[in-house]
């Protein structure tokens, strides 16, 4: 019986070169068309929003194309008494979106304008007895929500204001067979969610408790025939997965195992000419989320006209560089 692969077909007729400056117009743009459909209906998702924009225009070098005071403004209406941040103003605060706050203001190296205890206090507040975190007041436990709180303190410098050996050992309690992460004890190993947990690791230091072979492994096999990456098994190949997966492989040492070549002809065969931006995959609509992981998974994979990336905060490196935070990578 023949073995059916889902995979796309990529042709002449898709991009092969890189087009930096259509993203640029069509990341400001975006910001532009604020009585959009399109644009409503990602008002769950604003911050964020905002976050994976100007970390593509950072990345490409244009980060002042925006203004910064209209950015700060929207920041401040999103921050609650709590200290947390919502995705937008009137929403209830999230670890998801203070996480995307603390890294726009550590990109315009601005902290100052938030009351970091607070801050520091909402992110203590979710921590359970067993290490774990949840994401709000509703209390679902998810690795993301670990990965969430432990970048946002790294980047507040107070990591040492968590028990970060329970976090740890419940990020191991997670691990599984095949070498990979699952959001809780027991959950099938997803990329995105291997990403999460390494990045835990790597901040913590703690990455030799990872068998980087054999997740490497597992890693390597995410790549299809077209040279997209998938996040799971019988799963499409999808831009973002370029990121969760190869960010992955960075930090595990192992991002010469994949074939380049071909993953960057898959990445650029998924812009669109005309306006700018990265779809998930060839010929599909582009959006801001799979654009700024397109030009994340670019960076990796080395392409000269893109700045550094950070494999774990998914920030320009030398933006990290500027706040002194060590992460941990491991070498072959
Ligand atoms: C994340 C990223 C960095 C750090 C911590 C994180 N925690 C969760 C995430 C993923 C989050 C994000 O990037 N935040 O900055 N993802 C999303 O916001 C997307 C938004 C979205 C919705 C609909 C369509 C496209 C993008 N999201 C809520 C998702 O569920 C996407 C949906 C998707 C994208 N491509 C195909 N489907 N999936 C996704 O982010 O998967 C990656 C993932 C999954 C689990 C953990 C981490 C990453
Ligand atoms: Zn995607």
């Amino acid at each position: 019986m023949a073995v059916l692969i889902k995979d796309v077909q990529l042709s002449d007729k898709h991009p092969s070169k890189l087009f930096l400056d259509k993203h640029c117009e069509y990341i400001c743009s975006y910001g532009k068309k604020k009585d959009d459909y399109e644009f409503s209906i990602t008002e769950y998702l604003r911050l964020s929003g905002i976050y994976w924009g100007l970390t593509a225009l950072d990345l490409m070098g244009q980060l002042d194309k925006l203004e910064k005071e209209p950015v700060i403004e929207f920041l401040k209406s999103c921050l609650h008494k709590c200290g947390g941040f919502s995705s937008s103003t009137g929403h209830d605060p999230h670890i998801l979106y203070t996480l995307s706050a603390l890294q726009i203001l550590t990109m315009y190296d601005a902290l100052d304008i938030i009351d970091v205890d607070k801050t520091v206090e909402f992110i203590k507040g979710l921590q359970q007895e067993d290490g774990s975190f949840v994401g709000d007041k509703w209390g679902e436990v998810d690795t993301r929500f670990t990965f969430c709180s432990v970048a946002s303190l790294a980047l507040l410098n107070r990591l040492n204001e968590v028990d970060m050996n329970k976090a740890v050992e419940f990020v191991l309690s997670c691990m599984n067979f095949d070498g990979g992460f699952g959001c809780k004890p027991g959950s099938e190993t997803h990329a995105g969610q291997v990403y999460c947990c390494l990045g835990i690791l790597s901040i913590a230091h703690q990455l030799h408790h990872v068998n980087a072979d054999l997740l490497g492994w597992w890693l390597c096999e995410r790549q299809l025939p077209s040279g997209g990456l998938n996040g799971r098994p019988e799963k499409l190949p999808d831009v973002c997965y370029s990121w969760w997966v190869l960010s992955s492989l960075k930090i595990i040492g192992r991002l010469h195992w994949i074939d380049k070549v071909k993953l960057a002809r898959f990445i650029l065969a998924a812009q669109d000419e005309e306006t700018g931006g990265f779809a998930d995959r060839p010929g599909d609509m582009v959006d801001p989320f799979h654009t700024v992981f397109g030009i994340a998974g670019l960076s990796l994979l080395g392409e000269r006209k893109i700045k550094e990336v950070n494999p774990v905060f998914c920030m320009a490196e030398d933006v990290i560089k500027r706040t002194g935070l060590q992460v941990q990578i491991l070498k072959l």
